[in-house]
This record gives C-alpha cells, sequence and structure tokens, in this order.
C-alpha cells in the first residue's frame, strides 16, 4: 500500500533535514513525504523546498501562517488524499517519534488496521526523558480522555498515526477545528465512532534534543473543554 507521511514543521531548521533523509531510509519505493510548513520564521519552509528538489519523494505544503496542527495536518490529508495514497501517516519532526517505527505502523495497516496509533501506554512502549510536568499532563489527558470518551485506547493524545484513507474519507474532516492534542483525541473518536478498526502499537517516544516544543497550556485547555463537547456533539 502507497504510503504518505504528513510532517508539519514550525521552526524545525535542525530537525528536517536528517528527518527526512531517516525517513528515506524506511519508506518504500512510491511513498511520499508531504512536508506543511507554516511559514516558519526560522527559515524551514526553504530548507524544506530545497530538500524537496534534491530529494524525489519530498513534497511541501506551504501555509501562511501558524494555525496549530490540527489545521496544518487538514489541510495536509486533503493533498495527500488528492494522490492516490492508499494509507496517510502524521508524525512530528523533532525525532520525538523514531522514524524507524514507521515501518510498524505501516504493517499494522496492511494487516487490517484502519488507524494505527502509536501508543507509548502499552506494553512495550514507553517515554524518554520527559519531565514530571509533561508525564503528568500526558497521562492525565489519557485518563480523563478514558473517562468522557471510553475508546478503549491508551494513549489517546498521541501524534504518530497511520491512517488508511478510507477513515479519512468517512469523518467530517471539515468539522473538526481542534487546534492541538484535542484534534488527535477528536480523530480517532470520530474513526471508532465511524465503526473502523483502532490498533495500538508500542512505541517510545523521546524528548526533543533539537528545537522548541510548541506545546501551550492553550492546547492542554482546549482538550479539556473539547473532550467532553465530543460526547454531544454531532
Ligand atoms: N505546520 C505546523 N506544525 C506545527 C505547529 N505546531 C507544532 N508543529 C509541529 O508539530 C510537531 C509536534 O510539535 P511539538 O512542538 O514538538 O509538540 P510536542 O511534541 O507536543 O511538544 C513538530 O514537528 C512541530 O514542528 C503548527 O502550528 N503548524
Ligand atoms: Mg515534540
Amino acid at each position: 500500500m502507497r504510503a504518505t507521511v504528513c510532517l508539519p514543521t514550525y521552526n524545525e531548521r535542525e530537525n528536517l533535514e536528517p528527518m527526512l533523509l531517516a525517513l528515506r531510509e524506511v519508506l518504500r519505493d512510491g511513498d511520499r513525504v508531504l512536508v506543511i510548513d507554516d511559514g516558519s520564521p526560522d527559515g524551514t519552509g526553504e530548507i524544506a523546498d530545497r530538500l524537496a528538489a534534491e530529494l524525489g519523494f519530498v513534497d511541501v505544503l506551504h501555509r501562511e501562517r501558524k494555525e496549530g496542527l490540527g489545521p496544518a495536518y487538514l489541510a495536509g490529508f486533503d493533498q495527500a488524499l488528492a494522490t492516490d495514497a492508499e494509507l496517510v501517516l502524521e508524525m512530528d519532526c523533532d525525532f520525538s517519534h523514531d522514524p524507524s517505527d514507521v515501518p510498524r505502523l505501516i504493517a499494522a495497516a496492511e494487516d487490517g488496521a484502519d488507524l494505527v496509533l502509536g501508543s507509548r501506554y502499552v506494553a512495550g512502549g514507553g517515554v524518554r526523558n520527559w519531565g514530571l510536568v509533561r508525564l503528568l499532563i500526558s497521562r492525565g489527558a489519557s485518563i480523563y480522555t478514558g473517562l468522557f470518551l471510553r475508546m478503549g485506547v491508551s494513549d489517546p493524545t498521541g501524534g504518530f498515526k497511520c491512517f488508511r484513507r478510507s477513515v479519512l474519507e468517512t469523518i467530517p474532516l471539515d468539522r473538526i477545528d481542534a487546534k492541538g492534542y484535542a484534534f488527535q483525541i477528536e480523530t480517532t473518536y470520530r474513526a471508532k465512532r465511524a465503526g473502523f478498526r483502532v490498533v495500538e502499537v508500542p512505541i517510545t517516544f523521546a524528548d526533543r534534543e533539537e528545537g522548541r516544543s510548541k506545546m501551550s497550556r492553550a492546547i492542554v485547555l482546549e482538550a479539556i473543554w473539547r473532550v467532553p463537547l465530543l460526547r454531544v456533539r454531532r
């Protein structure tokens, strides 16, 4: 199955080239990477253009301004679905998601999963180098989400995912306006509710070494109010 990896970037100047070279080692012939850059002031967008010209498997989607991860992914999904990609992946560009795990996500989809989640909180998964605060927020978010949505998913906020195209064609993407972690929760929740098969595969998540996190209080607050709302909204 041909795959497109959507790679959102905002100020990932140090990480983008090593990430694309690492992905080149694990992707198959025909697979592509779509860099979605929101006008990074550090020049990531120009680096992406240069690499797209140098490496045959890379495309770049430039967006004018930073609107959060959700809108960036939605624009990327649109572009990926306009091609013949059968699988569409999400992953961070900061090496928190290990590029060498990509084939395992793809394999799980090829084995029959409709949506594959890279999961830190199933047996065999884990987190490296995260501070206590980040870990508590992440674990707390998983428990909070479980209480309201009962999806049977251990790691609902994770951003390392592989969608079969039918999932993205079925869930109402145009109605998703979440920006941060809530976007990850909502896409999985809508896929589950539509009857798709969601499978978690263990990953080890490592804190970034280069660049800075764009996580903010607003992203956490958004998830807190949006999650209960998902239960009542169609
Ligand atoms: N295009 C785009 N990418 C973003 C935005 N916010 C974060 N990213 C990228 O999304 C990925 C995860 O973001 P990061 O700041 O590491 O979040 P964290 O892992 O939760 O701390 C990285 O590749 C970021 O560059 C955004 O608003 N637009
Ligand atoms: Mg990160």
